[in-house]
């Protein structure tokens, strides 16, 4: 049986991936920071199936001791500090986290053993203020945020370490993906869950930053498939992972208050504090190269990915006021 370890996996990614690597007869080791409170509501239901173990992608010797003590055939880097506007104002936190995580990881399989696959979480972020569109795997860098920057850093020294120790390290450059297990915080989930309150009477207006800024939104479950195909290819490498259909803030807020019989203009104000210093105007990838090396490509459309969440807010909210 082979043996994943995935570090952020109580987060949105996390879940879905613990998922897919079980149905794939998988051992699941978790790697989880510890907290005071309990944050393990995407994983619930899989209780029984994988095991969770402590460690903190600040603190190198947690790694090496983790990696010691399961001896994983797989890491998936997934554990970062991953909400964009928060990087502002924890600028140094995010960089020991998301940028010098990937650093001690990496370190920690020199160590225990070079033969571990390794899977680093890169981001559309990196590509920023983008100088060509669609945005491909030779695409420049030129990150708008403390996060981006800091995952610019996770992603060279992924590759770099391919390089000079010839290990097996591959960086999935994904874009914006969403379900209804995405953090509440980001603008889709921000969004679907206000729309679910506001159809419910519980609320009666949603206050959004920017609504100009485009994105290539797909689906988690479907992203997570090919973080695993890439491990499975012989030789590592670098793939950009998107739907190529873009759409802008305010398409995605009027698809969401429609799907539930609502106008969004009725509903939303500006909020000026969730304004960004830098903000990232246009994103959106080309998948080609995962489509041919891969074989992967993405299920869920854009219309159907706001419905799904739109539905189960709708479920959950009413679920939570009786
Ligand atoms: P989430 O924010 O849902 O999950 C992040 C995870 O990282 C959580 O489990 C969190 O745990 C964990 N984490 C935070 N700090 C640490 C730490 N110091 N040590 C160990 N774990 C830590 O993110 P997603 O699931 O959406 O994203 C997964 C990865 O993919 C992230 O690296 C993200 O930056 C990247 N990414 C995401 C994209 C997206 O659109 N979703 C697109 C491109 C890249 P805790 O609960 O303790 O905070
Ligand atoms: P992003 O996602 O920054 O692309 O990072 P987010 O959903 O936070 O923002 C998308 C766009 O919406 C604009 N926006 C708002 N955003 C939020 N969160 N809240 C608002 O009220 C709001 N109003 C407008 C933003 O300015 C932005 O342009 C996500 C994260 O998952 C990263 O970890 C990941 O690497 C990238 O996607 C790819």
């Amino acid at each position: 049986m082979p043996k994943a370890l995935i570090t952020g996996i109580n987060g949105q990614d996390g879940s879905y991936l613990a998922e897919f690597l079980l149905s794939k007869g998988y051992e699941v080791i978790g790697m989880l920071r510890r907290a005071s409170s309990d944050r393990l509501e995407r994983i619930a239901h899989l209780d029984d199936q994988i095991r969770l173990v402590y460690g903190d992608l600040t603190d190198g010797g947690s790694l090496v001791r983790v990696l010691a003590d399961h001896r994983p055939d797989e890491v998936y880097n997934l554990g970062a500090a991953s909400f964009v506007q928060a990087s502002w104002s924890q600028p140094e936190l995010t960089a020991q986290v998301t940028g010098l995580g990937p650093l001690r990881m990496l370190e920690a399989i020199m160590m225990v053993d070079d033969s571990i696959r390794f899977y680093q979480a890169s981001s559309s972020e990196m590509f920023g203020q983008v100088t060509e569109s669609p945005q491909s795997e030779t695409t420049p860098f030129h990150p708008r945020s403390p996060y981006g920057v800091a995952k610019a850093y996770g992603h060279w020294i992924t590759v770099n370490y391919r390089e000079s120790h010839s290990l097996h390290a591959s960086c999935g450059i994904l874009f914006n993906h969403e379900s209804p297990r995405r953090g509440l915080e980001f603008v889709t989930r921000k969004v679907t869950r206000a729309v679910a309150r506001i159809k419910l009477e519980l609320d009666e207006e949603i206050g959004l930053g920017d609504l100009s800024p485009r994105r290539d939104w797909g689906f988690a479950g479907d992203y997570v498939e090919a973080m695993w195909l890439m491990l499975q290819q012989d030789e590592p490498d670098d793939f950009v992972i998107a739907t190529g259909r873009t759409h802008t803030v305010e398409h995605m807020v009027a698809t969401a208050f429609s799907e539930a019989g609502l106008s969004w203009r009725d509903h939303v104000r500006a909020d000026p504090a969730m304004r960004r210093p830098a903000e990232v105007m246009l994103l959106c990838g080309d998948p080609a190269k995962a489509q041919a090396q891969l074989g992967w490509r993405p299920r869920v459309s854009f219309e159907e990915l706001i419905a799904m969440m739109v539905r189960s807010d709708l479920e959950q909210v009413a679920e939570q006021t009786g």
